[in-house]
């Protein structure tokens, strides 16, 4: 099933209502195919920036070492959405990062919102989730506590981790997810490859183990941004780990600054001129 202009109209709005929504059928089969590969080859030969542990990898700025990664993160599909969600003219890649979760494994994803770990203000600025399996509860499908991105709050980072980052942000702490998570409407869906999600960077989300015995859960989130975003040195942002100075070339922004690609980030397409 693939996404009408129509569909698309109903998809956005329900993205700004409830800060997340599914685009069914928006990748073609052969992207998917070209992804799973270049997910392996990474696996294979792990480039900086990419963790694996017994549970599954998290890698981040995978497009900046890897071809395959990159072309996707340029295609006609995310970029569009991206700009439709935006509401912009173009966009800019910010970085993607991907999430395997192994059959039967621990790692959990912890409620949390993306902007309290990014040197970021502003509002256009959204992420793309890319799932390359089927995704259902049992494999730890990606769940969003709706409307959470109209909260005008932004919590404090969220260990992933024990060796996370654990900064002193002035931001108040997620007391107790659970009874948040309980209270609240969350919103997931079942997901076929192909299908994306849209969430905004204030939205609560989370996700369970993959509890299934058989079935990897490879997923890619692809972030992007626009003028209206803007550099904001955020305590403990993940940019400022030791890790990613490390594997990044030199970088330097100060507040207000438009986070343009100079060294970090890459300059992805303009709806202008793409
Ligand atoms: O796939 C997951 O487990 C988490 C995804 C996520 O937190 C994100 O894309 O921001």
């Amino acid at each position: 099933m693939s996404t009408s202009q129509q569909d698309l109209d109903k998809i956005i709005a329900e993205y700004q209502r409830d800060g997340a929504a599914v685009v069914r059928g928006l990748i073609e089969p052969t992207w998917i195919e070209r992804m799973r590969l270049a997910i392996d080859e990474m696996a294979a030969s792990p480039p900086p920036m990419f963790m694996a542990n017994g549970g599954g990898i998290n890698g981040f700025f995978m497009s900046r070492w890897n071809d395959t990664m990159r072309a996707f993160s340029r295609t006609a599909p995310l970029v569009d959405l991206a700009v439709r969600a935006m509401d912009s003219k173009g966009v800019r890649f910010f970085y993607d990062q991907l999430f395997v979760r192994e059959p039967n494994s621990y790692e959990t994803t912890p409620l949390h919102q993306d902007l309290s770990y990014w040197p970021l203000s502003g509002r256009q600025i959204v992420s793309i989730c890319v799932p390359f399996d089927h995704v259902s509860p049992e494999s730890g499908v990606v769940s969003y506590v709706k409307g959470s991105h109209r909260w005008d709050t932004l919590y404090h980072i969220a260990p992933f981790s024990s060796h996370g980052p654990n900064p002193k942000q002035s931001a108040p702490v997620l007391e107790d997810p659970e009874r948040v998570i309980a209270e609240n409407e969350t919103l997931s869906w079942e997901l076929e490859p192909g299908d994306v999600l849209v969430h905004a960077p204030t939205t609560l989300h989370f996700a369970l183990r993959n509890s299934t015995g058989d079935r990897r859960r490879e997923a890619v989130a692809f972030r992007y941004l626009e003028d209206d975003a803007r550099w904001l040195n955020r305590p403990g942002h993940f940019l400022d780990m030791d890790f990613t100075r490390g594997s990044l070339p030199p970088f330097s922004f100060a507040d207000g600054d438009i986070p343009n690609m100079t060294s970090c980030f890459r300059y992805c397409a303009r709806a202008d001129n793409a």
